[in-house]
């Protein structure tokens, strides 16, 4: 019995996909198949796909579960459960409108024209500001359709702005925040769930890690309270006493978004010598 996964054949979710698997110790064959693969060390089949497509296979149980955007997913509509968010291939859809104009807020939609890959999406953003326009659905290179005179505004994907910038726009509205998430035919077999538990298992131990710091320090004696004070650690931190009197090493873990903050406290209070090291798997 072998769980079946979909990730994306080729793109920005590909790479991510294929090294979270691998961070779960999932090795994949190297076959000449482009199609499908399978682990030799975990029971699980990969079949490379459209991210498009992704849902709808997961939904017909041709594959059991798989990695996409949820701005795909939420785009198609089709009925998986989200087992986890990820952490990767994260953006957000927006509005953007050409940078010269006056945007006042979501009214200037009104009776305009809007160009997207998104119709259902932007349908429903719309619908919930009770604004009226007409979407114009596009296959690809929305950012140039203001320039081109085929809309008043489009509503794609971002994330760092410059695709928006080189075309002479500016992002106005978010219509939705989006990462990769794990998704899960909603009828899957016992023996099939088992093999998700386990994954999923791996998959939180990664994230965990991917999201936290080892760090190691040394501390005189007298500022060993303070010291510890500023480090949460998983229990506590971890105190041994150096060779040289009066001393102590202290190990500790700390999350990656206080972390720099963490830091400089720490060196204010007297700590030195701060090792930082990446954490590989982090088992609660
Ligand atoms: O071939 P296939 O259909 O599988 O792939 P695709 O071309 O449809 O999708 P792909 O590989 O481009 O993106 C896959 C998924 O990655 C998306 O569905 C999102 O969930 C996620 N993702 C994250 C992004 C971006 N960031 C992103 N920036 N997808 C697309 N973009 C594009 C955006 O459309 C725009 O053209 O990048 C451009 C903007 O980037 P910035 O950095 O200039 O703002
Ligand atoms: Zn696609």
């Amino acid at each position: 019995m072998k769980l079946k996964i979909a990730i994306q054949k080729s793109g920005r979710l590909y790479e991510e996909s294929v090294k979270l698997l691998k961070d779960c110790g999932i090795d994949l064959k190297n076959g000449v198949n482009k199609l499908k693969t399978e682990s030799d060390n975990f029971p699980m089949e990969i079949y490379f796909l459209r991210d498009d497509d992704i849902p709808q296979y997961v939904e017909d149980a041709v594959a059991d579960i798989g990695i996409v955007g949820e701005n795909v997913l939420l785009e198609k509509n089709k009925k998986v459960d989200i087992v986890e968010q990820l952490g990767f291939g994260k953006c957000r859809l927006s509005v953007a409108v050409g940078r010269s104009e006056m945007y006042t807020g979501v009214d200037y939609l009104r009776g305009k024209k809007i160009a997207t890959t998104y119709p259902v999406l932007v349908q429903q953003f719309l619908d919930k500001n009770n604004v009226e326009a007409d979407i114009h659905e596009i296959s690809g290179s929305v950012e140039i359709a203001p320039g081109i005179g085929l809309a008043d505004a489009i509503v794609d994907l971002v994330s760092s702005g410059s695709t928006l910038f080189m075309n002479g726009l500016k992002e106005v509205e978010t219509v939705l925040k989006s990462q990769a998430v794990l998704i899960r035919n909603q009828s899957l077999g016992d023996a099939q769930q088992l093999i998700l538990e386990k994954f999923l298992f791996r998959i939180r131990a990664v994230k965990r890690a991917r999201n936290t710091k080892y760090v190691l320090l040394n501390a005189p004696n007298e500022k060993l309270q303070e010291i510890i004070a500023l480090l949460p650690g998983m229990k506590s931190p971890t105190v041994l006493p150096l060779a040289e009197a009066g001393w102590s090493s202290v190990h500790s873990v700390l999350s990656e978004s206080d972390f720099w903050d963490i830091i400089e406290r720490l060196k204010d209070a007297g700590a030195q010598g701060i090792l930082v090291v990446p954490i590989e798997k982090m088992v609660m």
